[in-house]
This record gives C-alpha cells, structure tokens and sequence, in this order.
C-alpha cells in the first residue's frame, strides 16, 4: 500500500468517527420536508449504550453477509476496533418501516468474526513453479495483466469467461473485462443458478421473474408463502417483519412447503404439499375459484390473453384430484382457494427458490402465477407487489469517459441464439461449463464472490478446473475453488470498505431508496476493497486513465451526485434515504413485463419453444397451463432412489460464502439440539416413516447417494418433513466449500452437469436419492 493511500484511508476514518448519533438525528428529522426524498426516521438506537468502554466511536455501515444491505451503526474501541454491531431504525432493509426497530440477524453479527476471522485469505497469491504463492499487489496485479495478454495472443477472449456474483464490485469489473480487456463471456447472476425455472415462466406471463417474491405487506389480507421461507432467509428482515406484522393485523398466511418450516410455524395453515407437485394444487384452486364465479372477470376481461385455453385446462382439476398428486386435504385446497380469491386483491403469493429449481416448475410455475392473473391480484394494493428502485448516475459517464466497448463484435461462447452450449431460449447454462472446459472451448476463468462447486455438478467442476490455462479469482477464504487458482485478490470484506446500494423491496412498500456508508474500520490483514482490485488491475493493463477515482468512495459519490448526496450526507441521515411515491396498476400504462398489454395465461405467442421442448423430451408440453407429473422434465424418483432430496438455507448462513466462520458453525448445531456431538457440517432432516425402516436416529451419520454421487452428513429425524422428501439444510457444505475441513455434504455432488432445465438453464436441485445409515461412527 503507498503511502499516500495509507494517508488517505487514516483521513477517511477519522473523519467518519462520531461520539453519538444526536447530530445525525437533527439533521435527519430537519430534512424530512425534502422534496426528492423522505429522511430517515431519526430515531436513535442504543449505539452509544455500548460495551466498548471509554473512547468509543460509532461508525456506519451496510451488511453484506446476505447482500441485503441493512443499515448498521458499528461500535468501534478507542483503538478503531470493531466491537458492537445495531441496527438502524426506520432502515428499509432491516426494520418495517418507518419508526419500527432497525436490527440485524444472525449472519449479520457474525461480520465481525469475518472481519477479523485469521482464516480468511490474508495476501495475494500468484502461481509460480506450479505452486500458489504469496505477492505483493504489485506483483499479483502485474503477473494478471501479463497472463491476461498472453491468454490473448494464444487462445483469444471468446475463450475467457467471466463469473457475475456478489462482489460489490461486480458491475465494475465486468465493465473493466467487457469494454476495455474485450471478454465477451459473463455468466451472469443469479439466474441460471437462483430461480430460473420461475424466473422465465414468470417473464413470459407478464408477472416480471422477480415480482413473485414481494407482496405489498402493510395492505395485505391473504398471504400465499408457497415454496419459500423468508422467516428463515429473511432477505433484508424488513420482510419477515411485515409478514409477521400482517398476520398481527388479522391477514390470513397459508404457508405450502415439504418442510414444516419456520414461516410454517408461524402461520394460520401449513400445507405440507409433495413436493414438484405444486402445479397441481393451482390448477385446482384455479377450479374452484372458477366454478365459484370469484375470479376478477374485469381484469381477466380487459388484460390477460388465454382465459378460455385456462379454463379448459382447469375443468376436470378438481381438489379430489389434486389431493391425489400433492398428498393434500381436499377440502384444504378448497378453503384456501376461496380465501385467497375472497381477499384478492389484496392477496399474494410470496414464492422464490422452492418453485424455482427443477426443470419440473417449469410448467408448475406457470401454473401458480396464472392464480395472480385470474383474481387480479397485480400491483394493486395488499397484492403482488412490482417495486421501482431510484436509479443511480454512471459514473463514467459523470466523467465523461467513453467505453470502448471492446467485446463488441467478439462472438459470445456460451450465450445467445443457436450457440451449441446456451439453451433453448438463448440462455446460458452454469451446468454447461465443465464441458466447455473439457472441449476447449472456454479456457480461461475469472470467479469474484461465487463458488460454482456448491451449486450444481460438483465433480465435473473439479475435474475442469484442473484443465484451465489462466484462473483468476476474487475471494475471501480457501476452498478447492481458490486453491485452483493462478491469481487469487483477497478481499476486504463490508466493514472494511465503503458500500452503496439502491432498491425497491423494502419495508417502505410504495417507495424505492438509497443506503450507503464509508468504511467502519481500516482494510485487514493485506486485503483491498474490490474497487481497488478491479483498479489495480486496470491500471497494470494500461487502462488507469479512465478508472480516475482516487477512491471507492469518489466513485460512490458519483454515482449519488443527481441526488445531491454523498455517503457522508447519507450517514447524517443514518445511512438512507426513501424517494417518492411510485403508486400502483403501473401496468395500465407501461403494459406488462412481457412487452405487452397483456397478462398471458397462455404463453401461445411462443408455440414454437413448446413445439421444440415437446420433440426434445417426447411428451406433449402446452403452450397454456398444464399438469406434468414430477419426472416429466427432471428425473423422476425409482425404487432404487426412492427419496426426493432438496435443499435450503438456515438463517446462520449465506449460501456457502461464510462456513469457514466459528460461530454459525455452533449456533447451527445447537439450533438443531446436536451440539454435544463434534460434528459441525449440515443436516439431513428425514422423517421417522423413512428413518425407522433405515434404522436412522437423530445423529447418525447417513449417506445421501444419487446414480451420481455419494456424500455423508449427520441425520435429524423430524415429523416436520413430508415422507419421501428428505432436506440438506443448509446447502454450500462438505467438498469444495469454504468449511477448512469439509464437514457435511456438498450435496451438489449428487447432481450431475446434466441435470438442467434445457428451457431456462436452471440447475435441478430435486434430486431422487438413497439414503443409508453409516456404521460405526458415533460422533
Ligand atoms: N445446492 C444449492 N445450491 C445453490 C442454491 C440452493 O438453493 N441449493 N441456491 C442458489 C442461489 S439462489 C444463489 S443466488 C447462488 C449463490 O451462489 P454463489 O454466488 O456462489 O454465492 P456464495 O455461495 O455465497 O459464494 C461463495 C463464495 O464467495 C466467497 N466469499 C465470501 N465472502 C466474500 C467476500 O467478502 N468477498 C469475496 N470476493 N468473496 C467472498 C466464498 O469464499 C466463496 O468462494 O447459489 C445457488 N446455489
Ligand atoms: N439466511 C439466508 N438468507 C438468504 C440466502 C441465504 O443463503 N441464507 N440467500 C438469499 C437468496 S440469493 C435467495 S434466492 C433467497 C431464497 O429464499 P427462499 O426461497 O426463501 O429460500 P429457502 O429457505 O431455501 O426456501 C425454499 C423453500 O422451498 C421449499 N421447497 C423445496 N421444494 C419445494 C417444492 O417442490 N414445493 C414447495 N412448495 N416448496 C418447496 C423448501 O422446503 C424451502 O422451505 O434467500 C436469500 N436469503
Ligand atoms: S438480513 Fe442479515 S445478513 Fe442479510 S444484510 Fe441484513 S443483517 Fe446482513
Ligand atoms: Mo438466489
């Protein structure tokens, strides 16, 4: 580090200590007649009530464990420690809403045994000799440019690819290898790894892929949690808050999952559905709510296509024959079919991963967003939500540096119409690259924040790595990922560098907004923001003149300048400011997210895609809603592999980005009551009709086996999960995570670079599996 930038880092954190937040607060509530924007509450919480002793300062910060954002006042010691971490009240992410409790979750207290964790990785390292050593910047930052040019000269960029993930400087550094390096590969995120299988049914319909998540809250009277747990994954806690709050007002929350889940346990219902079966209940209550006249006949009138290709398609599916597929009451599917269209449209549904995941939602997904369509329940209020962020400036442009756009023209490998390895609609696919790799076709890798060996195909991945002539990585700790690596940029974690971000999904429910903070605390160890990384780097190609900021926080208050803010101004205002009012039925006027005025019930204006998907797979596949029995699209369960195995997340953990830390280790082992045992990996929850006859008890250790692959992990026997479904809880374990040891299982080695949804990408993690008890081990 040169000394000049030691200097101004010394600067900048002196200058963000504050003895209080009393000046915040004035400042904040002065301002709350802004016309742009609505300030912060100003409420003050109990920061400077802190443990830290005399001399302590509060700083300002936004959390990154879940990339969420929620605001936080750090405590910091007379030294510039890290001690405490709060919440920020009113803050749109962790509170819900205005003059409600800022705090953080469990994952969000544990940054700082991140910050400080000496497990992280601590340097850059280079490859020489064969062997990962350790560098300077300098060094590392030159040896990249240098393996860069030459990959150039020797294989050409159309076969580097580049990986999107949670970096906070993502954006930048696809921008640095896109239009100045000229790479034209990017795999992008989340999809095809999140929620694809939803995601563009979702598109397609005209809903938007991400608007089945949010429902407006504060308005609501019916809640459909359907293949989801925000109890438990929070996103931002504004959200459990509220839907815990909605039920407190008198709303109806009917939670549909395998597992009887955290959000479960707090709702009116739990329908412990089948799983892959969820297609079938909304057929049925799409039935019901037909046959009793209480669909919106105005709204399926005047702004959806394909009602009568719908209704035919619901005409035999009655509860009767949904309870059948789904293992459901029928008179359950019936009650809930009437309250939630009763309600509509003050009704919505709240659904992410558990209906996005397998080829087989595909057609389910459809199934269940058409339920919107029919009771217009879209972006009105107390229904399904469609959220507006405040845009931010670019700061090239504020600058006036042009892009020179460098990847244009470079054909892409892995995406876009008819390439070999993209699917059927143009997409690219995560699963497709270890063949890739294997063909030649991509040869070089660049990964910031994001690990492909937990997510699908775990085998071939290790397998290609071995085979990539330059592997470039941004990362926070060792794994069988980084130790592949030929350079590997350490980086600074959230404390430890300035943040922004800007959103709609919020606690404020007709209101996009902005959060930002400088660092609390000084970089650790020899770790660079990711900011100074993609800097770095395009200075040693030649490129630094038009990366001109002298800092991160330069950049950020570019991007804040339409605004008149800095991120100094918005910590005055603890860290966020909400904008104005976007209102509701924004699909009158700018028409649906399908490009249309219409909501399609029936997606007939893409038969084409469905004439090809019916001659792929051998069954005939409808262009309007269906039922396709599970194993349709994915695989289906056998005698030999009887058990449908899925997978989710714990409130501990962020995918698999933080399983090197202590502290979730314990607080997941105790939150399953098996922390007397040494083991600390993750669970298989199995329910005792298909335990007992396996002879599994509650910390056993068990195999989990695919015609793929085998892991091991411990067992928790629980009557909270369907018979004939088990759940790795939580995912991101075992081989190839960030755990030092590799306990528990990375269950994705069960799932082979086959297993894909040909349509949209989407890695399938329905998985049929057996299980058997290991031996001896009694641990
Ligand atoms: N089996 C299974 N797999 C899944 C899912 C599932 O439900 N089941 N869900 C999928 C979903 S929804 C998503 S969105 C994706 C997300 O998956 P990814 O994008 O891969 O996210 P993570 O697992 O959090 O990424 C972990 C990597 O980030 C690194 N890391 C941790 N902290 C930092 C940091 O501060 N800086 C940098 N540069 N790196 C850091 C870790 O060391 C690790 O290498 O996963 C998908 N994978
Ligand atoms: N703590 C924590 N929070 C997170 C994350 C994290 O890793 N950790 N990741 C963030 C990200 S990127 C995402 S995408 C979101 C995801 O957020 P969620 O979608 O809420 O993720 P999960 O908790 O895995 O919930 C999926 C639910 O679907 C259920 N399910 C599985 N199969 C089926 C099925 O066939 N039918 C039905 N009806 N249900 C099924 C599972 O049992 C599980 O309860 O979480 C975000 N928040
Ligand atoms: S939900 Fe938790 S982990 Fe996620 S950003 Fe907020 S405090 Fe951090
Ligand atoms: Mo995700």
């Amino acid at each position: 580090m040169s000394d000049s930038s030691q200097k101004r880092r010394g600067i900048t954190r002196r200058s963000l200590l504050k003895t209080g937040a009393a000046g915040a607060a004035v400042l904040a509530l002065g301002e709350a007649a802004s016309p742009v924007w609505g300030a912060g509450t100003g409420a003050i919480g109990d920061a400077s009530a802190s443990s830290a002793g005399s001399g302590a300062q509060t700083a300002f910060g936004n959390c990154w464990m879940c990339h969420k954002l929620c605001g936080m006042k750090v405590t910091l010691n007379a030294d510039g420690r890290a001690e405490e971490l709060h919440g920020i009240d009113g803050h749109p992410r962790g509170s819900a809403g205005p003059g409600t409790n800022g705090t953080l979750c469990p994952k969000g207290l544990s940054q700082l045994e991140k910050a400080y964790s000496p497990k992280r990785i601590k340097q850059p390292y280079i490859r020489k000799d064969g062997e990962l050593q350790a560098a300077t910047w300098e060094e590392a930052f030159s040896y990249a440019a240098d393996r860069l040019q030459t990959f150039e000269s020797t294989h050409g960029f159309e076969k580097f690819l580049n990986w999107e993930g949670w970096g906070t400087s993502g954006a930048l550094f696809e921008t640095l290898l896109k239009d100045f390096v000229g790479i034209p590969n990017h795999m992008p995120h989340p999809t095809p790894t999140c929620f694809g299988s939803m995601a563009v049914p979702g598109t397609l319909m005209g809903l938007g892929g991400g608007n089945i998540r949010w429902v407006d809250y504060p308005n609501t009277k019916y809640v459909l949690v359907w293949g989801r747990d925000p109890l438990e994954t929070f996103s931002g806690q504004w959200e459990a808050k509220q839907l815990l709050d909605a039920r407190d007002r008198g709303a109806t929350i009917v939670t549909i999952d395998p597992v009887y889940t955290e959000t479960a346990k707090k709702s009116d219902k739990w329908l412990p559905i089948k799983p892959r079966t969820d297609g079938a209940l909304a057929l049925a209550m799409a039935h019901v709510i037909i046959d009793e006249g209480l669909y919106d006949e105005e709204f399926v009138e005047n702004y959806t296509h394909g009602f009568e290709t719908y209704k035919a398609a619901v005409a035999d599916k009655t509860p009767e024959w949904a309870a059948e597929k789904t293992g459901l009451d029928p008179a359950d599917i019936r009650d809930v079919a009437i309250g939630f269209a009763k309600a509509a449209p003050s009704a919505g549904i709240n659904s992410w991963t558990g209906l996005g995941q397998s080829p087989d939602f595909f057609k389910g997904a459809q199934n269940v967003v058409a339920l919107l369509g029919l009771v217009g329940a879209i972006d009105r209020p107390g229904g399904q939500r469609w959220w507006k962020s405040m845009p931010l400036e670019d700061p090239f442009a504020v600058r006036g540096i042009e892009l020179p756009h460098k990847a244009e023209g470079v054909p892409s490998t892995i995406t876009g119409p008819g390439v070999e390895y993209a699917t059927m609609i143009g997409k690219p696919v995560q699963n497709n690259v270890p063949k890739m790799i294997r063909n030649g076709d991509i040869r070089g890798m660049s990964v910031y924040y994001r690990n492909p060996l937990t997510s699908g195909a775990t085998n071939e991945w290790l397998d290609a790595l071995d085979q990539l002539d330059l592997f470039i990585t941004i990362d926070a700790f060792w794994s069988e990922l980084t130790r592949h690596a030929d350079v590997v940029f350490p980086e600074a974690s959230q404390l430890e560098k300035p943040m922004l971000g800007t959103g709609g999904h919020g606690a404020y429910p007709n209101q996009g907004w902005i959060t930002g903070s400088r660092a609390a605390i000084e970089p650790q160890w020899d770790t660079k923001s990711g900011f100074d990384i993609v800097k770095g780097l395009a200075d040693a190609l030649g490129y630094g003149d038009s990366f001109p900021w002298e800092d991160e926080e330069a950049y950020f208050n570019d991007q804040l300048v339409g605004y008149g803010l800095t991120l100094e101004a918005l910590e005055e205002r603890d860290t966020f400011v909400v904008g104005d009012e976007f209102g509701y039925e924004k699909w009158k006027k700018a028409g649906f997210a399908n490009g249309s005025d219409k909501f399609w019930f029936d997606l007939d204006k893409k038969a084409k895609l469905f004439a090809g998907l019916s001659k792929k797979v051998g069954v005939d596949i409808q262009s309007g809603p269906q039922w396709l029995e599970p194993g349709t699209l994915g695989k289906p369960v056998t005698a030999e592999h009887p058990l449908e195995m899925i997978d989710s997340r714990t409130v501990f953990f962020s995918h698999g980005g933080d399983q090197a830390l202590d502290k979730p280790l314990e607080q997941l082992a105790e939150s399953v009551g098996l922390e007397h045992k040494s083991y600390r990996g993750n669970y298989l929850f199995i329910n005792p009709a298909d335990a007992t006859p396996r002879g599994i008890e509650s910390g056993d250790m068990v195999a989990i086996e695919s015609p793929h692959g085998v892991e091991t992990l411990m067992a928790k026997v629980t009557e909270g999960i369907v018979p004939g479904t088990v759940n790795v809880e939580p995912y991101g374990f075992g081989l190839g995570s960030v755990q030092p040891d590799e306990e528990g299982a990375n269950n994705m080695s069960l799932n082979s670079e086959t297993d894909f949804d040909i349509v949209t990408g989407q890695v399938d993690r329905h998985i049929p599996i057996q299980v058997r008890k290991l031996g001896g081990d009694d641990r």
